[in-house]
């Protein structure tokens, strides 16, 4: 080797034996063999010289990168020896901590359902409200078109609270349409709003229990048509069941708070219980356009302003999704039920998918 090549050999050395950890060794590689490196420079060179020497050059040159490479790597591997001992040197098991548990917490079908719908409305640019569980006669009857002796008041099964001086009884509230109106008092339009919430009545058997959840949604804006609504649910629907093609059809109703009023049905086999497919109807939604008297009851002018609106049971759809028939195990906290019918919370969903 000539006196330059060992020069560097030196160099390089020295170097390396400085280089105490893996950053500083990272350097004298770079240093050494990288783009601008001073052997990769050499090689470069080997054109300039005479062509007589080349042939003996250009093999000192092979040897010395030989022989850098070599001692390179080897103080690599001297330095990531030296780093695990210095890591284990100071890492300690205690032996007294106790075992980490295994995640068992599972999603109640309830909750996740109640995830679903707020994602696909979200994703439809509503915004997720809520109100009180006790509500005055107004908030949840008189403001919806329900005034006192309507016979819809009939149909709520209502548990009336202890009256307090003249004033009606408060409620607990019978649905979660009070939460719209309080909506509309406090938001000017245009409003896209649901609520998902807590709702009580009087009954209690397989399909019905005396706490429930509901799920309603309004929408107000200018020149708002059954279209719109039309539009609006059979999406939510086909997302909701993940069935592109899921039939759903609109059948004339009655509510006080809305007109005209619409139930909404999805194909279905009675038989198998199976979903999108089959010549049966099964009720899954009622609807309809706002009642003009229900926004002008919220200082909204209905010749400016048109609003549609729906409802849903929570528990009836996820039973419908899910092919449960007996709502009361929802409310019966049996860990059984609840592993079999719960949700990983880590597992991916269409929530994950961005709906
Ligand atoms: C405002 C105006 C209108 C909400 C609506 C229904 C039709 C409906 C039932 C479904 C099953 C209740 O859980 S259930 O028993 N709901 O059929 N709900 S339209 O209409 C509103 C709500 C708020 C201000």
């Amino acid at each position: 080797m000539t006196d330059d090549l060992l020069a560097l050999k030196n160099e390089m050395d020295a170097a390396l034996a400085a280089a105490t950890d893996l950053r500083a060794w990272d350097a004298v590689r770079i240093a050494v063999l990288g783009r601008n490196g001073s052997l990769t420079g050499l090689l470069r060179d080997l054109g300039k010289t005479p062509p007589e020497r080349r042939r003996e050059r250009g093999a000192a040159l092979n040897e010395l990168k030989d022989a850098l490479t070599s001692a390179i790597e080897s103080r690599k591997l001297d330095l990531e020896a030296a780093a695990l001992d210095e890591r284990l040197a100071h890492e300690r098991i205690d032996p007294t901590l106790p075992p980490r548990p295994r995640e068992t917490g599972l999603i109640h079908p309830i909750a996740r359902t109640m995830e679903e719908i707020a994602a696909i409305f979200g994703a439809m640019g509503c915004s997720l409200a809520e109100g009180p569980d006790v509500e005055s006669d107004w908030f949840n009857f008189g403001a919806l078109n329900i005034p006192a002796h309507h016979p819809a008041r009939a149909d709520h099964d209502t548990f009336y609270l202890p009256a307090q001086g003249n004033m009606p009884p408060p409620v607990l509230r019978t649905h979660t349409s009070p939460v719209q109106i309080r909506t509309m008092l406090t938001q000017p339009p245009p409003i896209r709003t649901i609520v998902i919430g807590r709702t009580y009545r009087a009954d209690h058997d397989a399909t019905h229990s005396p706490m429930f959840h509901q799920c309603e949604g309004l929408i107000i804006d200018r020149d708002l048509t059954l279209g719109h609504l039309k539009g609006c649910l059979i999406d939510f629907l086909r997302t909701f069941f993940a069935i592109a093609d899921l039939p759903v059809r609109f059948r004339s109703s009655y509510f006080p708070f809305t007109e005209p009023s619409m139930e909404v049905d999805i194909g279905w086999n009675r038989r198998t219980g199976e979903l999108g497919r089959g010549d049966d109807w099964l009720e899954i939604l009622g609807s309809g356009m706002v009642h003009p008297r229900v926004l002008a009851n919220c200082g909204i002018d209905p010749r400016e302003w048109q609003g549609f609106a729906w409802g849903m049971g929570v528990e009836r759809v996820t039973m419908l999704k899910h092919g449960m028939s007996d709502l009361r195990p929802f409310f019966d906290s049996d860990l059984r039920w609840l592993r079999h019918y719960g949700f990983n919370p880590l597992a991916p969903t269409m929530l994950h998918e961005g709906v």
